[in-house]
């Protein structure tokens, strides 16, 4: 009992300041940073250290123990969702960002348009809930999208099927089947958010204290329905989720971050149209584990899987073994890559390259070390 008193405790923050980023999903790792953070500034007395819930044009919030301030982006630059953070008080009773803890994990798009500045929707997220209706067949390509950018962001994914309610039992065994032979060491939950059947499947590793879960997924999948549920019913969710469109292109989302009864924080994401996602070799490696197995048997080292002389791969799709479909959908956004790739500009993409990868290299290792599956190749 001492022992989980001290991991809890740290000398440098309040007893209220612990309890506060505990239950905003901080592990005792991120309260040291942050006290440590803190510590560093000059004006210790008047840094205020939380984790930033919403994000708007020019200002956040940022929860504290105190409260949940609007603060105005400092040196820092603008956060994103999920960020922890320290930030100054003023005299004036203002609040500035002031640091930003470096992320663990960040699920980050293209904006769409001919100028793709990545942009973070949420950071430091352990686990992705790929949220998927299961009473309409599975769209299971737009579903190896979403679990490519969970692979990319370094959070561990996990597919959750809605709407088990309405969902006949053979329609619901076909979608975990043909869920179960794209999503490799993924694993896949059927809940209800209507009747609360399955919920108990989002145990305590996913959503405990100290825990951050993110949902992705299709517009009407069930998501927001799903956070609702875990939220006890009973409170309403206010967060305006408004989407204004600038020019046809560019498009303001506002996500929120919001803390469960039982422990942990959940960030929803509004449906993405534009899904626009770079994919590191690591990210496409683990979503499609089992083309780059087959490719390794490949030939040519650089086999594009066309029509190459002693392609493993597509010998593999003519015995049978691989799904056409699969190696479509490996193609299709291997070209996508490509071209983000060609359209980018080349610092930024370097840029975004090193901080993703990274973040990947470190959710394996997390997965790792808590004997989760980790995806077969890459590192
Ligand atoms: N029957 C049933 N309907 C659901 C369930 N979850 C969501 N829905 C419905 O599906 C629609 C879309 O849900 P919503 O949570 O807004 O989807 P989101 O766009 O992913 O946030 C709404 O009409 C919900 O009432 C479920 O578990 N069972
Ligand atoms: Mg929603
Ligand atoms: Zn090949």
């Amino acid at each position: 009992m001492s022992d989980i008193l001290n991991t809890l405790s740290n000398p440098s923050l309040t007893a209220d300041e612990s309890g506060a980023l505990r239950r905003l999903g901080a592990s005792s790792v991120t309260m040291d940073d942050l006290a440590a953070a803190r510590h560093q500034r000059r004006s210790a007395q008047q840094t205020e250290v939380g984790r930033v819930v919403r994000v708007e044009r020019d200002r956040a919030r940022l929860a504290t123990a105190a409260g949940t301030p609007t603060a105005r982006f400092g040196p820092c630059g603008p956060p994103a969702v999920g960020d922890w953070a320290t930030a100054l008080r003023l005299d004036d009773g203002s609040v500035v960002l002031d640091s930003i803890l470096p992320r663990s994990s960040a699920i980050v798009r293209r904006a769409s348009g001919s100028r793709g500045e990545p942009q973070a929707l949420a950071v430091n997220v352990d686990t992705i809930l790929n949220v998927v209706a299961a009473d309409r067949g599975v769209q299971i390509s737009r579903l190896e999208r979403f679990l490519a950018m969970s692979w990319e962001s370094g959070a561990q994914p996990t597919v959750v099927l809605t709407k088990t309610d309405v969902t006949d039992a053979g329609t619901l065994s076909e979608a975990v089947e043909l869920i179960s032979r794209i999503a490799y060491g993924v694993p896949v939950l059927a809940v209800s958010s209507r009747t609360g059947e399955g919920i108990d499947g989002l145990t305590a590793d996913i959503l405990g204290l100290g825990r951050t879960v993110a949902l992705l997924g299709a517009s009407g999948a069930g998501k927001t329905t799903l956070v609702n549920r875990l939220l006890g019913g009973g409170e309403l969710r206010t967060s305006a989720v408004r989407e204004s469109d600038g020019k046809g292109r560019h498009t303001t989302t506002w996500r929120e971050l919001v803390t469960l009864p039982s422990g942990g924080a959940v960030i929803d994401t509004p449906g993405l149209r534009a899904l626009s996602v770079w994919l590191s070799g690591d990210a496409m490696d683990a979503t499609f584990a089992d083309v780059t197995d087959l490719a390794q048997d490949c030939r040519f080292s650089d086999c594009a899987h066309g029509d190459e002389p002693g392609c493993a791969v597509v010998e593999a799709v003519e015995a049978g073994a691989l799904d056409r479909r699969r190696l479509d959908s490996y193609q299709q956004l291997q070209r996508e890559n490509d071209y983000l790739e060609r359209r980018g500009d080349p610092r930024l993409e370097k840029e975004y390259f090193m901080k993703s990868h990274s973040a990947y290299k470190e959710g394996r290792a997390r997965a790792a070390a808590k004997g989760r599956p980790v995806p077969r190749r890459g590192y």
